[in-house]
């Protein structure tokens, strides 16, 4: 893989979803996964998705994420605009904690699938390690960083509880 080249493209619908986006990147980035982030809204801004939606493959990225929130239709549009996998990041949303973002995300039509993550970071965060996991079926760097990750992980969980806090 080209490492300057972004393979994972990171959109979101309002810069007010970036606080929980954020988490996708920085995962992207332990893994060595280079990626871009845009915000694009399919409410707000359906010309900038049709326009993204457009190159996508030809720029070489392999999977998008999109986070969203409340009727969040992002990742479902780029789903039907693009033939790439499509992961979907529901943003915790202040009326309905999310739920909103959820729902609306998870429930695709079938003939157009989204991978729907968790709700809030835990999800931003496994968007990017689902990523990295289809990225490592044909990258053998990136299937050794996600193994190291997952190693890591497990070594910093403790055996035993300590004290309560
Ligand atoms: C969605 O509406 C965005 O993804 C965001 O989560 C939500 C609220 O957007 P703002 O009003 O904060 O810009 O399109």
């Amino acid at each position: 893989m080209d490492a300057t080249a972004p393979a994972v493209g990171i959109v979101m619908g309002s810069q007010s979803d970036w606080p929980t986006m954020q988490h996708t990147v920085q995962t992207l980035e332990q893994l060595g996964i280079a990626c871009e982030a845009r915000i694009i809204s399919a409410h707000r801004t359906p010309d900038r998705l049709g326009a993204y939606c457009r190159e996508v493959g030809d720029r070489g990225l392999k999977v998008i994420i999109a986070g969203a929130g409340m009727a969040a239709a992002l990742p479902g549009m780029i789903a039907a605009l693009t033939p790439l996998p499509v992961l979907g990041v529901p943003i915790e949303s202040e009326s309905l904690k999310g739920l909103d973002s959820l729902l609306s995300m998870v429930q695709m039509p079938g003939g157009v699938p989204v991978g729907t993550l968790a709700i809030g970071r835990p999800g931003a965060v496994n968007a990017a390690l689902l990523a990295a996991a289809v990225i490592g079926l044909s990258d053998p760097e990136v299937a050794a960083a996600l193994a190291d990750y997952r190693a890591k992980q497990a070594a910093a969980v403790p055996e035993t509880p300590g004290e309560a806090t």
